[in-house]
């Protein structure tokens, strides 16, 4: 699996350090929405779903994470813990977010309004969706 992730400028100064994100220059796509996560209690774990076209960039802008990311043959385990480094998630991409710090703020750029038809919240209709997916893909 491909991890994406991304390294964003810091301007920064005696005042201390800006970050800005914009749609199709450091984020790869437009965005339609921003939310974001804290107060994540000990041993929680959030996600546990893929999306059907979602793109999304992930920012721990305060403390750290981390994030499981399972295309349906490999899992890898990125850590966010700097507010200037990015995960960008493609679509099918299971993912799982856990080990959060107590002061942990997770913002999460998307691609798409809200919408709770582009989720697939079981992991074994998610192997399926891909199998079926790259099965069209290669003219199966
Ligand atoms: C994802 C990971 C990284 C809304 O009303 N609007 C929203 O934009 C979102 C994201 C959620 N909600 C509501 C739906 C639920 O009642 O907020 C509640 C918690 O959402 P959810 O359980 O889906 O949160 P996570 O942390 O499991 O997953 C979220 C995103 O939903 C998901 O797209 O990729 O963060």
């Amino acid at each position: 699996m491909k991890i994406i992730t991304f390294d964003f400028e810091e301007h920064g100064d005696e005042r201390g350090i800006l970050i800005s994100l914009e749609e199709n220059k450091n984020i790869p796509f437009d965005i339609k929405r921003c939310y974001y996560m804290y107060n994540t209690q000990p041993g929680v774990s959030r996600g546990h779903h893929a999306h059907k076209s979602l793109e999304q960039v992930l920012v721990c802008v305060r403390g750290e994470c981390k994030i499981l990311l399972d295309d349906g043959k490999t899992r890898e385990t990125v850590v966010l813990d700097r507010p200037n480094k990015g995960l960008y998630l493609s679509h099918l991409i299971w993912r799982e977010m856990f080990d959060f710090s107590e002061d942990a703020v997770l913002m999460v750029l998307a691609s798409q309004l809200y919408d709770e038809s582009d989720y697939i919240r079981s992991y074994d209709e998610f192997l399926q969706y891909v199998q079926t997916k790259n099965g069209e893909e290669n003219g199966l």
